[in-house]
């Protein structure tokens, strides 16, 4: 019994030991300097002080693990210690200026390859090709990724800055009421919680599919192939 008790308690040492490896690993490993050097655009998160650049990178990869925002950029300053910790703005662009004695680390993209944009723990995708939604919903599957699907006022808000930012006017998401008229489904089946219907648009049986524009989100007809979609 107390030998069994002790082979527990010594697997559990070494999974400690593990993990807190891994999280040691994190601050050197998931960031590269950036040669550029100093102020950047993006949100401040905090600014606090750390004795060296390695401690500032765990300050802003231990950020990740307790706050909703991500730290995607640490700066020390080697002269004063400062470490400021900045998450990205808000299409996870940075912006680089030079200044001595601050170097900034940037953390490797978080996950998203060249193309998607990170927002949240999702990377997405606009493409300006014009489909039908369903060859849109097959397309993002083909990319390992489904529709767009959002949950909430913010989500909906970096989508439509995406949507924009890539000079399109129009872009299907991911949710139908083709099924039944009127009960819309997201094509991940996560909960239908939001919605930012023009008015108190009603598309009827003719419009099926979920198209975001300047105007909102509005039903429109699936087959339409003039529109561009945004993959998450
Ligand atoms: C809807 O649900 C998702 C996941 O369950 C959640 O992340 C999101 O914040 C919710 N949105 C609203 C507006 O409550
Ligand atoms: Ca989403
Ligand atoms: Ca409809």
């Amino acid at each position: 019994m107390l030998l069994i008790e002790m082979h527990i308690i010594q697997i559990c040492i070494l999974l400690l030991q593990l993990v807190a490896n891994a999280f040691g690993s994190v601050s050197t490993k998931a960031y590269k300097r950036h040669s550029g050097s100093s102020a950047l655009k993006g949100n401040p998160l905090e600014l606090s002080t750390a004795p060296s650049a390695v401690q500032c990178l765990t300050l802003c990869a231990g950020y990740q693990h307790t706050s909703r925002e991500v730290c995607y950029a640490a700066c020390y300053n080697s002269g004063t210690g400062a470490c400021e910790l900045i998450s990205r703005d808000r299409l996870g662009t940075v912006e680089w200026m030079s200044e001595n004695k601050w170097k900034v680390y940037v953390t490797k993209d978080a996950g998203c390859e060249e193309g998607w944009h990170s927002y949240e723990n999702s990377c997405f995708f606009l493409s300006t090709e014009k489909l039908t939604w369903h060859d849109a919903r097959n397309s993002c599957l083909n990319l390992g990724a489904t529709l767009a699907v959002i949950t909430d006022k913010a989500e909906d808000e970096f989508v439509w800055d995406l949507i924009q930012t890539l000079g399109q006017q129009f872009a299907w998401l991911g949710a139908s009421d083709e099924d039944r008229e009127g009960s819309w489904r997201w094509v991940t089946g996560a909960e239908w919680n939001f919605t930012l219907w023009l008015n108190d648009y009603v598309g009827g049986n003719q419009n099926n599919c979920l198209l975001r524009s300047s105007f909102g989100w509005g039903d429109y007809p699936c087959d339409d192939d003039l529109y561009s979609y945004v993959c998450e």
